[in-house]
């Protein structure tokens, strides 16, 4: 039996590799940390919570007591770290959580692991979850490769460079088996609606405001989150030790193109006259440090492990809708707080 700690479990992503690992590896033991932030949801994991085969931990990686009192009780076979602050607009507003959980709360899981995991390193892996914005922005033209160098400009991109390179050293200093991948942007059900599509997704089906920032040209690759898990999955069973891989969707949308499309799905799902919820879009103020383009390479993991993403954008995106259109619970708990209020009372103290 391997016994799989997981970081971030109950976010975005994390519950999404949790739900992959669960059900497709009964043998193994998934112990999901998480801190169940403002981002974390336990409801995103009702369907998997109560397998037998699957565990939470309410912990803070920030704390590296605790960390190394679960790395000496449990004997992890391996780590998939995804916990982070994650989101672009919060690091502009407040960078140091950000070092703290993804920087400083990475360090102690490393030094954790090279502890508890000494004279079996060979055994063990380590396998950490990044973005392609640590390589910073792109002009018209070119992709990010695993050999682009590092540029990241907002205060996440810097915490998750940083984070990046800890890993590696680790590798490189101490023998740790460790492996990262670098993922565009995802999307698809429990995505957290303070990020794009799903803010708009809320926001249209509420006839408000949709805001997109200066005049909508950023380009971004956006990946179905299924696809990335599985990415994480092939990855983490067949990666040499020291390997880095990107992933993406081969999918670049400008910001605006990508919204007239939710609008037009929007209306069709929500039985509105064609050009309605586009009446919605209202153009804002830029991000600070704005990075124009990210377009992802990922040949090295077509070509070397076998993987290709399985859906379309616009299947993809019709899903999407249709799932936040029929979890209007999860939307509206998540949007007053009260997801919050139910696990303060079902955690607090563990
Ligand atoms: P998310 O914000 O939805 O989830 C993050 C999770 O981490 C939450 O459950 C939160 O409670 C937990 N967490 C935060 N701080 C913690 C701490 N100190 N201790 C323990 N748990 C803590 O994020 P996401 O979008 O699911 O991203 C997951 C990972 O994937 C991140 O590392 C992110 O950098 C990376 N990533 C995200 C994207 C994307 O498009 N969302 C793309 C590429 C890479
Ligand atoms: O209201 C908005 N209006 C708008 O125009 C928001 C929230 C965003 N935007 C723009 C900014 C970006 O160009 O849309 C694009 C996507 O923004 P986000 O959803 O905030 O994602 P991004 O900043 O690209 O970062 C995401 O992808 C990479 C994730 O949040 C990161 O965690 C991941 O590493």
């Amino acid at each position: 039996m391997k016994k799989i700690l997981i970081t971030g479990g109950a976010g975005f992503i994390g519950s999404h590799v949790v739900r992959r690992f669960v059900n497709n590896y009964p043998d193994y033991m998934i112990v999901n940390l998480d801190k169940l932030t403002y981002a974390g949801n336990l409801a995103n994991l009702t369907d998997i919570e109560d397998k037998p085969n699957y565990r939470f931990v309410k912990a803070d990686i920030t704390e590296a007591s605790v960390i190394n009192e679960l790395f000496n009780k449990e004997n992890f076979d391996a780590v998939i770290h995804l916990a982070a602050e994650s989101h672009v607009d919060r690091s502009i507003a407040d960078p140091t959580a950000f070092v703290m959980t993804n920087v400083i709360g990475t360090v102690n899981l490393l030094n954790a692991a090279r502890e508890y995991w000494k004279g079996s390193y060979d055994k063990k892996r380590f396998y950490h979850v990044s973005t392609d914005e640590v390589y910073g922005a792109l002009g018209e033209t070119g992709m990010f490769t695993e050999s682009t160098s590092y540029d990241p400009h907002s205060p996440y991109s810097a915490s998750k460079a940083a984070s990046d390179h800890f890993v590696r050293a680790y590798h490189d200093t101490y023998g740790l088996d460790i492996v990262v991948s670098n993922c565009s942007n995802n999307y698809g059900s429990h995505h957290f609606p303070e990020k794009l599509i799903p803010l708009a997704i809320n926001n249209i089906k509420n006839a408000q405001p949709v805001p997109v920032y200066g005049k909508g040209e950023n380009v971004r690759d956006w990946l179905w989150v299924e696809d990335h898990a599985r990415a994480i999955d092939v990855i983490f069973h067949q990666a040499k030790t020291g390997q880095t891989y990107n992933i993406g969707g081969h999918n670049e949308w400008k910001n605006i193109d990508l919204i007239h499309l939710l609008c037009k799905i929007m209306d069709n799902k929500l039985g509105r006259t064609e050009g309605e919820s586009a009446k919605l879009i209202t153009f804002v103020t830029d991000r600070a440090g704005h990075d124009l383009r990210y377009a992802i390479d990922s040949t090295k993991l077509q070509n070397e492990l076998n993987w290709v993403p399985s859906l379309q954008f616009e299947e993809g995106l019709e899903k999407t809708v249709e799932w936040y259109l029929e979890n209007e619970g999860w939307l509206s708990d998540v949007t007053s707080g009260n997801y919050q209020a139910y696990y303060e009372n079902q955690y607090e103290g563990r």
